[in-house]
């Protein structure tokens, strides 16, 4: 993990200039997040077509009481990409005494910020962030061993993996926690095409506005020469792959540089920023299996529109 400001920005630096420099040009979605891209992650989780974020809570809000009744008493909870923490209060509030709860998030401001709110509010809790990229490894004990441990990873951030790397990350996650392990995590799941694209073109165009905002930040981080008029955001469900992806497309013929290295852009040529996937039930408990967790429990809500599930490793 970067230690220092500037080995963040190093790696800002070398994963942009890979990016732009590929034939098929990307960038990782990762870095959507800064302050602004935070909140406007937050807007979007409140848009009328972007249904998972209130599908998501009313599931764990009609289940809390199931899902605590499965759990220890003295959990610590530990949630990767924890954002604006908000979710997680549902558990909170239904959890027997819990030890201690983590949230390990890459926006720093953001994170203290939401940790600090959340403390307040819950003034008997130890509240422990951690600054990390969490597809890394980063520091995590956890008291009374691996049963008592809960990672909490909701939003469909697994579908921001290809199915490879969500395997993977799975995989690692369940060595870093132990047998014993539990995850509680939220899953988009597959249906209707026009459903799907409008949660990612919405129609006041917050969407448009939190892929735009990573050239916005290329510009501010990395001297870069965007000139954000002459890009578009674009979104679309590739069946085939059973994902929607996010691009912003060159509307013309440009060259444009970030710390002095050009990159040319054909007109209609796009960055790749985003991958969201969606997956049947099965599909994600096949995914799940072959990272070696124990599927115990899914809750979905009366449309299938999303999923949760309670995971032991
Ligand atoms: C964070 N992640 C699960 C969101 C998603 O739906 O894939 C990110 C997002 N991108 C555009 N809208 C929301």
């Amino acid at each position: 993990m970067p230690a220092t400001k500037a080995d963040w920005d190093a790696d800002f630096l070398k994963d942009v200039l890979d990016g732009l420099g590929r034939t098929v040009k990307a960038l990782p979605a990762k870095y959507f997040y800064d302050e602004r891209g935070s909140k406007l992650f937050d807007r979007i989780c409140e848009l009328d077509e972007y249904y998972p974020t209130r599908t998501e809570t009313a599931i764990l809000s009609r289940h809390a009481g199931d899902i605590a009744e499965r759990l220890d008493r003295g959990m610590t909870l530990v949630e990767l990409g924890s954002g604006s923490s908000v979710k997680v209060r549902l558990l909170l509030d239904v959890l027997d005494e819990p030890a201690a709860y983590v949230p390990v998030d890459i926006s720093g401001e953001h994170l203290e910020a939401s940790a600090a709110r959340l403390a307040a509010d819950y003034p008997d809790l130890t509240v422990k962030p951690i600054h990390a990229d969490y597809n890394r490894p980063f520091p995590l004990s956890v008291k009374g061993g691996p049963e008592r441990a809960l990672a909490f990873f909701p939003g469909s951030t697994i579908g921001n993996f290809s199915p490879d790397e969500a395997k993977a990350f799975l995989a690692r996650l369940g060595r870093q926690l132990g047998v014993g392990g539990r995850l509680l995590i939220g899953v988009d799941l597959k249906k209707d095409k026009a459903r799907l694209e409008a949660a990612y073109n919405d129609a006041s165009g917050v969407t448009a506005a939190f892929n735009l905002n990573l050239l916005e930040r290329i510009n501010r981080e990395l001297d870069g020469t965007f000139d954000l008029s002459s890009f578009a955001h674009r979104a679309f469900y590739n069946d085939q792959l059973g994902r929607i992806e996010m691009h912003l497309e060159s509307l013309r013929p440009q060259t444009i540089t970030v710390a002095g290295v050009p990159f040319r852009f054909q007109e209609g040529e796009t960055i790749h920023t985003e991958v969201s996937h969606k997956y049947a039930v099965a599909e994600f408990a096949d995914l799940a299996r072959e990272a070696h967790w124990d599927l115990e429990e899914t809750w979905t809500d009366a449309e299938d529109l999303f999923s949760v599930h309670l995971l032991t490793a």
